[in-house]
């Protein structure tokens, strides 16, 4: 190694791993053996050593464009240069305005009006805050409760936790918040196992929401919050007409719907937003994750027009909303987000989402057979596969069928427990789909 080499080595491989502490990741597992990532580029990830990883994962389900893309990458350097920051409140700047119109023609039907924040959590708490303050607004102050979904993810705030469904990041928290009440989940292995997409069986599940209506008087609920289609769980994509006749019952009782759409939207279902793959129309939709690629972080929420309307009375030097982040629509988000956009349309990556889905599903659909492989999901540029936990340590063959994959095969999926999910950038060629899940085939094999 030359002397310069071994500097860049020094440089980009740290001594001390201890001072880290980083979030949903076995800490001490992952400091023995650490997957250590120092550049990116279009499909790929690499290591400190130069190898390549082929990123199955599109980073956490976010660069939806690949990675590093020479349009986002020069946007967010131009605008470093010329704004750094404005100030979130009573001032702003251009690029926030003219993101704001970008979101909302790419959004459905009248959701028209965007608020802006920094993640996938921030927007669903600012969403269930716009939901009870909508009320309060009209007059109907007592509709406070929350409506979530057993196994719905919602970011990690105390709002999304509590109307969250996933048990772990819920039983460690206390209370949460109050007066909030789920929703069944919508999965049953026995009617769904190895579905095409959305499954048949299900829809009548949307039903429970009368009954959660019926116990506690829809004078008293704000808003039902879901995802269109269920990422972090592990990819359980809507069963065939749930969402509209969740739609029907909230319409019924004037229940704010919302779709959390941190996954589904950027073209990860073929469509800017989940609602238009599933032609459901939301009141609200949360958005983070791919409106910049995952280049600079950025989230929100897009509201209906009436919705906006209701908050804009009173004196008008006073505030509508109570709530707002110091880096709401931060100009280098902005710059990033308006950049992935115009990629998004000038390569048509949300319509090359839809063309691939056939193959994208064959594909994951021939690891069926496979040892303890109990069902596959898919839905747009999504897969999950289940496989059976081992007796005595559930977790464990997920957990090595990942490292496995990254540290052997030089591919990068994600496991949530047993189950493996693997959502490429919309980029991915049909050979690398092919690719991926040759890999994992090889590494489920490997887990037996
Ligand atoms: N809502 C949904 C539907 C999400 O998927 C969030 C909110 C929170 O976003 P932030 O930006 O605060 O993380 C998410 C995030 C996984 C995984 O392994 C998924 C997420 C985050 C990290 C890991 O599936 N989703």
């Amino acid at each position: 190694m030359s002397l310069a080499n071994i500097r860049d080595a020094a440089a980009t491989v740290p001594n001390d791993l201890e001072s880290f502490w980083i979030g949903f990741t076995p800490n001490r597992a992952f400091k023995k053996a650490p997957r250590l990532i120092v550049r990116a580029k279009d499909m790929y990830y690499y290591r400190p050593d130069g190898r390549a990883v082929l990123d199955g994962t599109a980073g956490l389900w976010c660069t939806n464009a690949g990675h590093n893309r020479d349009p986002i990458v020069q946007a967010i350097q131009r605008q470093a240069a010329e704004l750094d920051y404005a100030p979130a409140f009573q001032f702003s700047h251009p690029k926030a305005f003219e993101l704001a119109s970008r979101l909302a023609a790419l959004a459905p039907a009248d959701l028209d009006h965007v608020f802006f924040c920094n993640s996938g959590s921030e927007a669903v708490d600012t969403a269930l805050k716009i939901a009870l303050a909508y009320h309060n607004v009209r007059g109907q102050g007592a509709r406070t409760r929350l409506i979530g979904r057993e196994r719905g993810y919602h970011g990690v705030g105390f709002g999304g936790t509590a109307v969250g469904g996933i048990v772990t990041n819920r039983k460690y928290f206390g209370a949460l918040l109050a007066g909030v009440d789920h929703l069944p989940h919508t999965y049953n292995r026995e009617k769904q196992a190895f579905s095409r997409g959305e499954p048949e069986w299900g829809g009548h599940l949307a039903d429970e929401l009368e009954r959660l209506v019926a116990l506690h008087d829809a004078s008293t609920i704000a808003a039902v919050i879901v995802e269109p289609m269920a990422g972090s769980t592990g990819v359980l994509p809507p069963p065939k007409g749930y969402l509209q006749r969740l739609r029907a019952i909230c319409d019924k009782h004037a229940l704010l719907l919302i779709f959390d759409e941190v996954i589904t939207g950027f073209g990860r279902l073929g469509h800017a937003f989940a609602a238009e793959r599933y032609g459901v129309t939301p009141d609200m939709i949360t958005f983070a994750k791919g409106v910049t690629s995952g280049a600079v972080p950025m989230g929100g929420v897009i509201v209906r027009n009436d919705i906006y309307r209701t908050f804009m009375q009173g004196p008008e030097h006073v505030a509508e909303l109570f709530h707002g982040y110091t880096y709401s629509a931060h100009p280098l988000a902005c710059a990033a987000a308006l950049a992935a956009i115009e990629l998004y349309r000038q390569e048509g990556l949300f319509q090359r989402a839809r063309t691939l889905e056939p193959m994208w599903m064959d594909a994951a659909m021939g690891l069926k057979g496979l040892p303890n492989v109990l069902d596959i999901r898919t839905s747009g540029i999504t897969a999950a596969i289940d496989l059976a936990p081992k007796p005595d340590a559930v977790g464990r063959r997920g957990y090595d069928a990942m490292e496995k994959a990254f540290h052997e095969h030089g591919v990068m999926v994600r496991n949530m427990g047993d189950t493996l999910a693997v959502t490429p950038p919309l980029i991915v060629s049909e050979s690398q789909v092919a690719e991926i899940f040759d890999k994992l085939a090889r590494v489920i094999r490997a887990v037996a």
